[in-house]
């Protein structure tokens, strides 16, 4: 078994209700369960445009390989109707592998540690609201990039 981080983004329609539902669905996957849920804050679109985001990591336990898992992502994502225009366009979900247990993946369809998530406070802040101490591989200490984002509002809803 590894524990992963799922962070979940949505700007399109009923943002909130949709995270909402995606948890459900993350819970509902093969091989796997989600152990946790941080809080869902709202963000400005950062890099991107619309309407603020709801987003929120989500924990599980899953014994799929990382690989698996976002193929099993992206089906959720399409079940929800995501459509992927152009790069970083407004989205009803996005759901990213944020961490694959100590595990470091660079190909062309999956980067783990996700390569934003130390640059951005909707992914930086939830997490370290499920974990504290939490460490990423490659990076060290989750908490020590906090003072990086400080600039960026989100707000717990
Ligand atoms: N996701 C992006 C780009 N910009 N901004 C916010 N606030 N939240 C997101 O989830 C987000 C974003 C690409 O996935
Ligand atoms: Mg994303
Ligand atoms: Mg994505």
């Amino acid at each position: 078994m590894t524990i992963a981080y799922i962070g979940l983004g949505a700007n399109l329609g009923n943002a909130r209700e949709t995270v909402e539902r995606a948890l459900l669905a993350i819970d509902a996957l093969p091989a796997s369960r989600l152990k946790a849920q941080s809080s869902l804050f709202r963000s400005a679109p950062i890099d991107s445009t619309g309407d603020d985001y709801v987003n929120a990591v989500a924990q599980i336990d899953t014994s799929l390989t990382a690989l698996a898992l976002l193929t099993q992502l992206q089906q959720i994502e399409l079940a929800f109707g995501r459509e992927r225009p152009y790069p970083n366009a407004p989205r009803t979900l996005d759901l990213d592998v944020l961490l694959f247990g100590s595990e470091q993946h660079q190909t062309a369809t999956l980067t783990v540690p996700h390569p934003r998530l130390t640059q951005r406070a909707f992914t930086l802040i939830p997490l370290l609201q499920l974990d504290a101490l939490i460490a990423i591989p490659g990076y060290g200490p989750a908490h020590t990039y906090v003072d990086g984002v400080a600039g960026q509002v989100i707000q717990k809803m």
